[in-house]
């Protein structure tokens, strides 16, 4: 569990952090930054690997194993849950899957620029 406190926090996730059946828990997330740099050519939003993504985008709650439009990262502002698509089945399983619930935040904003996710 990581607790950010008052600041501006920023988390760093590497490669080996996001393994499947994995979680972690952010509290009071809003203000803070996730720092996703190490995953950005293995995930995708809408077929689109992160790395390649050039505008800000605020990640939607589903994930999609579509042919180009897969998404292997959503965030369900319900249960604050950011969800990672480990094994790319379009579903998130518990087992398979990373999540990071996060408290506070309604949604998660990917900034292209700085390659960073934004807790908002
Ligand atoms: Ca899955």
């Amino acid at each position: 569990m990581l607790k950010g406190g008052d600041g501006k926090d920023s988390y760093l996730y590497a490669g080996e952090d996001i393994q499947a059946g994995g979680k972690d828990k952010i509290l009071d997330g809003q203000g803070d930054v996730i720092d996703l740099k190490a995953l950005l050519s293995s995930v995708k939003v809408d077929g689109v690997n992160l790395e390649s993504i050039v505008q800000n985008i605020s990640l939607g709650n589903a994930f999609s194993n579509v042919a180009d439009h897969e998404t292997t990262l959503a965030f369900n502002g319900d249960g604050g849950k950011l969800l990672f698509d480990i094994n790319q089945d379009g579903k998130f399983t518990a087992g398979d899957d990373f999540q990071i619930t996060i408290t506070g935040v309604e949604k998660v904003v990917f900034n292209a620029g700085a390659d960073l996710m934004l807790l908002v």
